[in-house]
């Protein structure tokens, strides 16, 4: 019969051709009763001789893995990479240099500090890890969604993190910053203020994973073929532009679609509307770096794109969601020390702490070095070394030779390789020491920068929710001390959110390890509303129509936001839908209280007079109506529905961001409008 054949087995829900349905324990018993516990009689003790039932719960005990440490919540999705542009001169890397070659991926993005069933849009940074499964390896870039980190140095990565999350007494709060210990630990380390700037912004609450930017953060290294090096960043950056909501958007879809974000990924892809962002590269040399003013080792800064532009290189196209969850994203292991030859480490400090933790979390969450055999980690190109056995060893290699050298013939074991993996062969030396550089002191210029390249309605937002994060804080000592700092970034800032928290002097500024440099230029690249999406691409547009609304108004909406590339959403008092002007019962995606308007980027209302009459009393049509005004969205509308826009204090503050749809050919001028994402200048208006 010859040897088993070991790459056969394992569970499988669905049948191979072949195979029929019947149900099996994992060791392939054909199970009879998959309902009822082996019992002596009918009502009597369960018998522990049941190893059916044993096994499946035995199984279903130990599902749980635990969760990442950070970053636990958090949503994966395939893709490939597709050079635009060689780069030889720069780096040998082969996915650099074959223009047009499609190298798959694995992307997963998450945030950091909430627990794997916290809400989508907490106010976090996001994670934005791919995993390039190249022809030489795996790389990873393990990158955020903001270009610089709170801390300097990893051995500070488990204080911030601890002080992040939930205090270890009361085990609150949940996935957010906004509380003692995390302002506390901040305001004491001045490192932080650039980052804090970034968080206090939109970027923490993007509007999905679509329209946010991604950064690897730190500064790397390309060598190319000669070996000659040069720094890098990467940046990725979303074909669609940049979108936020704003705070009160933010805290009703928590609780109205805590999955807000992944259910927006799985959306879109499952429509075919895949999204796209363009990897691009800021390359400097030993030269530059020696004249910036700040470190390029210093994870809490940024080279502006005004000083070094970003070269684009090639796009990244997310493609298809994952078959099973927990095999994909809940297992894939991203690691900052997978590199490809031709790309290499600097010294940033919290680069090369990263490289140990990484390695060292996988193992305690996927419970063995053998995690590469996981096919979500397994590399696409042949793998051949002497490693071997452990925990769930899935790949162990065939025949007699395990050790190197050896003297075994050509093909019965792998043999190094020239050319393989070369660290680039920097100088070293120094004495042995725990110092942190002179040239990491500056901690509050590039914050001030940051601050001063925003526009007003964005500056505000940071002033709110600087605001709101320090009222949150129970400690008097901990607000002075943020408000303090917030100082020597801008005077204004500080002022206003002292007044927001009722402070009837500023507090003193803290004295700076460094003077901080005022006139560093604005760098409209920091800014979201400047770097807006432009169109109605990739967003969605919810009509909520009643009774009687205008069939052609609504088709002609329709018709305009898709055509731009949009999706729609019909709305509606039933879940049944509503008869619209031509008799035709039109039928809803949502229900009125299932798809309230802050789910949508844009909102229409499209009904009769008599059904604006019905409905100007019930709550969740008055909310779509005034939530859409107060978050600045932009609002199509038939004159019909007078009645339900007074109960909803609107009517009589209606903008240029309304659009009077009675000429049905302006819903295409009001979709066109939609790309400015908000009608801003409505933000400072009263409402009844
Ligand atoms: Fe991470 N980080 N990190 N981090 N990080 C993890 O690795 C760590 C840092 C980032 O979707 C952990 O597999 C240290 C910066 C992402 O699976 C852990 C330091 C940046 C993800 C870890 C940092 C990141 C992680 C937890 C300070 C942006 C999610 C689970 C030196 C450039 C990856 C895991 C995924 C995950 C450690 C700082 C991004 C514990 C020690 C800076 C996107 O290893």
């Amino acid at each position: 019969m010859g040897k088993l054949d070991l790459s056969k087995g394992g569970a499988n829900h669905q049948k191979a051709t072949g195979e029929d349905d019947r149900m099996t324990t994992a060791q392939g018993h054909p199970v009879a009763d998959d309902q009822n516990w082996l019992t002596a009689g009918p009502r009597g003790p369960q018998l522990l001789e049941d190893h059916i039932a044993r096994e499946k719960i035995f199984h279903f005990d130990h599902e749980r893995i635990p969760e990442r440490v950070v970053h636990a919540r958090g949503y994966g999705v395939h893709g490939h990479f597709e050079l635009k542009e060689a780069i030889p001169e720069l780096s040998r890397a082969a996915i650099f240099n074959e223009v047009g070659v499609k190298t798959p991926t694995f992307t997963r993005f998450s945030t950091v500090a909430g627990n794997k069933g916290s809400p989508d849009l907490a106010r976090d940074v996001r994670g934005f890890a791919t995993k390039f499964y190249t022809s030489e390896g795996n790389w990873d870039l393990v990158g955020n969604n903001i270009p610089v980190f709170f801390i300097q140095d990893a051995i500070k990565f488990p204080d911030l993190i601890h002080a992040a999350k939930p205090a270890p007494d009361r085990g609150f709060p949940q996935a957010q910053t906004a509380h003692d210990n995390f302002w506390d630990f901040i305001s004491l380390s001045p490192e932080a203020m650039n980052m804090v700037m970034w968080i206090m912004s939109d970027r923490t609450i993007p509007r999905s994973f679509r329209f946010m930017e991604g950064f690897g953060v730190h500064t790397f290294r390309l060598v190319n073929a000669e070996g000659k090096s040069h720094f890098v960043k990467f940046h990725w950056k979303p074909k669609l532009g940049l979108q936020s909501v704003i705070w009160n958007e933010a805290l009703k879809v928590n609780g109205m679609d805590p999955d807000f974000h992944r259910r927006d990924m799985w959306d879109a892809i499952d429509a075919g509307d895949y999204p796209q962002w363009d990897l691009g590269i800021q390359v400097f040399d030993e030269e530059f770096a020696e004249q910036f003013p700040f470190d390029v080792l210093d994870a809490t800064k940024i080279i502006p794109e005004e000083d070094v532009p970003v070269r684009i290189i090639g796009t990244l196209t997310l493609d298809a969601n994952v078959d099973n969850f927990f095999a994909e994203t809940e297992q894939v292991a991203f690691c900052t020390q997978n590199i490809v030859p031709g790309i290499d480490h600097s010294n940033d400090p919290l680069l090369q702490g990263r490289n140990f933790s990484y390695l060292d979390t996988q193992l305690k969450r996927l419970g063995s070095p053998n995690f590469t055999h996981i096919p979500i980690n397994a590399p696409k190109c042949p793998v051949r070394h002497y490693q071997q056995d452990g925990h769930m060893a899935m790949t162990n290699p065939k025949g007699r030779v395990n050790y190197e050298p050896n003297s075994w013939d050509q093909g019965e074991g792998p043999r190094e390789t020239p050319g393989g993996f070369e660290s680039y062969p920097e100088q070293v030396e120094g004495p042995k020491l725990r110092a942190r550089s002179e040239t990491f002191a500056d901690h509050y210029s590039q914050a001030r920068q940051f601050y001063i390249s925003q526009t007003p309605v964005e500056q505000t937002h940071m002033a709110n929710a600087l605001t709101f994060e320090l009222s949150k804080c129970q400690e008097m000592r901990v607000r002075t001390r943020m408000v303090g700092h917030l100082r020597h970034i801008d005077e204004g800032l500080a002022k206003e959110v002292a007044d927001g928290l009722g402070f009837t002097e500023l507090p003193e500024k803290p004295k700076a390890a460094k003077d901080p440099i005022t006139d560093l230029k604005e760098s409209p690249a920091l800014s979201i509303v400047k770097n807006g999406p432009g169109s109605f691409k990739g967003r969605k547009l919810g009509i909520y129509i009643a009774e009687g609304g205008d069939a052609k108004v609504v088709s002609a909406l329709k018709k305009a936001a898709e055509g731009a590339g949009g999706m729609v959403e019909i709305v509606a008092p039933h879940v049944g839908g509503a008869k619209l002007s031509d008799g035709k019962v039109m039928e809803a995606d949502e229900k009125i209280d299932g798809g309230p308007s802050v789910t949508y980027d844009a909102v229409a209302v499209v009904m009769s007079e008599d059904s604006a009459s019905r409905y100007n009393a019930d709550k969740p049509s008055i909310d779509f109506v005034n939530d859409a005004f107060a978050h600045a969205k932009f609002v199509a509308y038939v004159p019909a529905v007078k009645p339900l826009f007074e109960a909803a204090g609107v009517w009589n503050y209606m903008d240029e961001g309304f659009f009077d749809l009675s000429d049905a050919d302006r819903s295409e001028a009001f979709i066109e409008a939609c790309g400015n994402v908000r009608f801003w200048d409505r933000e400072s208006v009263k409402q009844d």
